[in-house]
């Protein structure tokens, strides 16, 4: 059976939907520190758990005879910069666990996302390479990086398998991003349809490599499918779809909202923002595991606004 650990966050509550729907409700334990995301509860086995507690997780993969763990809790980018004490302790805790439990054969698979916030001001910010300098300058790209050692460490050490991704940017209408640095790119399309008007927290011209959500799950449902043999990175693999600044997606969404209407107000997550790549180079996902994107630009423009045009113009249930 499979448990995911913070099931409620932006891809953890994706990625319960996407499993529960292959695997069967039963076959897929929810957990999170709240309950947050109410409508994961509805269906399936839900449980409060919390990504530090490691008796907690180890009693849930037992009772629940788990043998796949997807560890999705973190803390991410920009909100890691308020609490760098908690982002190192929920982020590298929470991995020791489930490495752990996996060293000592309570488990059999994990996956753990990675980020392009791995990557610094000094990494080639164009088509960013796989191995190429690294020196974060954030908590959470910190967290990232040495994570990402401590998988590869657990991998050779103890044959633990442990596949991961540098997810870029994520976007998606199901459930709302919890502090990460590309959450604009999320609530400018919520807005776009709710209040036509936002203001941005990033400068107009600000590239970043990004992603629609139906990629990302995908890309995470096939590197977890592949043979173990052909998963030749146990640190993290580069992953990317498109790349985009504030300013290209306002012009994508006023073919659909002519009167649309964006401010810019670049706050602290300008900085983070501008260490990071603008574009990636995943050609190891793409031979290693057959990696290919489907969303552009337009496709997720269009889906976005279609989906939330029903999820907040639509007639409520009650009425
Ligand atoms: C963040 N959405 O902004 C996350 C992600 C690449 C960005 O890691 O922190």
């Amino acid at each position: 059976k499979i448990l995911i650990i913070g099931a409620g966050g932006q891809i953890g509550s994706e990625l319960t939907y996407k499993l529960r729907s292959l695997y069967g409700d039963d076959n897929v334990v929810a957990t999170d520190i709240n309950q947050n995301n109410l409508d994961i509860v509805n269906s399936g086995i839900f449980e409060i758990l919390d990504a530090k507690d490691y008796d907690g997780i180890k009693s849930c993969v037992e009772r629940h005879d788990i043998d796949t763990v997807y560890l999705m809790a973190a803390m991410l980018s920009a909100t890691g910069e308020k609490f760098p004490e908690k982002a190192w302790n929920l982020n590298m805790d929470s991995l020791f666990h489930v490495l752990n439990l996996a060293r000592d054969k309570f488990i059999k698979k994990i996956f753990w996302p990675s980020s392009i916030a791995v990557f610094g001001p000094t990494t080639p910010t164009k088509y960013t390479p796989q191995y190429t300098i690294m020196e974060p300058s954030t908590v959470y790209g910190i967290t990232k990086q040495v994570g990402e050692r401590w998988c590869e460490y657990y991998y050779n050490k103890y044959d633990v398998d442990v596949r991961s991704i540098r997810y870029p940017g994520i976007i998606s209408w199901k459930a709302l991003p919890g502090g990460g640095t590309t959450d604009y790119a999320v609530e400018i399309y919520h807005e776009a349809v709710k209040t036509k008007s936002y203001e941005c927290f990033l400068k107009p011209d600000t590239e970043l490599p990004m992603m629609f959500m139906d990629d990302a799950i995908k890309a995470t449902l096939d590197i977890m499918a592949a043979q173990s043999a052909d998963i030749k990175i146990r640190s993290s693999y580069n992953l990317a779809a498109i790349s985009f600044t504030p300013k290209e997606v306002v012009e994508s969404i006023k073919k659909q909202i002519p009167e649309f209407n964006i401010t810019y107000k670049p706050d602290y997550r300008q900085d983070i923002a501008d260490s990071w790549p603008k574009s990636i180079n995943d050609s190891y996902a793409r031979q290693d595991w057959n990696w290919k994107h489907a969303f552009s630009l337009e496709d997720i423009t269009e889906e976005m606004i279609f989906q939330l045009n029903k999820k907040y113009n639509s007639i409520s249930e009650t009425s």
